[in-house]
């Protein structure tokens, strides 16, 4: 007898699951009251969703948001989340954000979505930063999945990608309509292929050193909390 089988879920359509299972978990941790921060991409959006239809139930009141990205604050304000409408006026309790790669350490790889400056200015003001993501982002090493993107300003933008070529990546400068990436401040993404980088901290502390180059995506000890979602079920893990 041929047993009716469900079609297999497409990986997309697995992945998807586990992204809004992490980004639904984070937003049950938001509590009235709080300054939140929301994050970009596929990920966090599950969680700002939740986020905005719990406002709406009543379930929370006296929210305000600040978004790490023009995109993720233009959706939190189509959902009806109160945003702050100045800089970040005081601390930010509680942010949830996804990410690219994890380490065990926790340490992360960020920027895939290009809005890696005004995430990490965002963690570095939050009480707590929590991180979603499905368990395909979990990695040994950082740099084993995923290229490392380098925000830098326009101008010396050339002798930024020979600085990173020095330190041993292969350099793409961010492409986008078949012309430069441009992130929300204006700079350039290069892409940065290291490989598994043997010291992510050393790593972050030769690119901070250098003028123009204006962010990177690696977080390292930035993330309180990362909660993954994956066949094994939601696992929250903490700093
Ligand atoms: C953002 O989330 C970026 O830092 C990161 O690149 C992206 C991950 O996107 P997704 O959740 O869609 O995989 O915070």
């Amino acid at each position: 007898m041929i047993e009716s089988k469900k079609p297999m879920a497409s990986l997309g359509d697995t992945a998807h699951r586990f992204k809004q299972q992490a980004g639904e978990q984070a937003a049950s941790l938001v509590q009235s009251g709080m300054v939140i921060g929301l994050g970009t991409g596929s990920t966090a959006i599950f969680a700002t969703r939740r986020v905005a239809a719990r406002i709406h139930s009543g379930d929370l009141s006296g929210i305000v948001a600040i978004a790490t990205s023009r995109a993720s604050e233009t959706a939190a304000r189509c959902l009806g989340i109160p945003m702050l409408t100045d800089d970040i006026p005081r601390e930010i309790d509680l942010t949830i954000d996804g990410a690219d790669e994890v380490d065990p350490a926790m340490n992360l790889i960020k920027g895939g979505g290009g809005a890696l400056l005004r995430e990490k200015i965002v963690a570095q003001a939050s009480r707590r930063e929590i991180i979603v993501v499905d368990a395909g982002k979990l990695s040994p090493r950082l740099g084993t999945h995923w290229l490392l993107p380098v925000e830098v300003l326009e101008f010396g933008w050339r002798s930024q990608l020979r600085l990173l070529e020095s330190l041993g990546a292969i350099v793409t400068p961010r492409i986008a309509d078949d012309n430069l990436y441009r992130t929300d401040q204006g700079n350039i993404i290069l892409d940065s292929r290291f490989g598994p980088i043997p010291d992510p901290t050393g790593l972050a502390g030769k690119l901070e050193a250098h003028a123009g180059l204006v962010g990177h995506g690696l977080f390292i000890g930035l993330a309180s909390d990362v909660i993954v979602a994956g066949e094994a079920g939601i696992r929250h893990l903490h700093r």
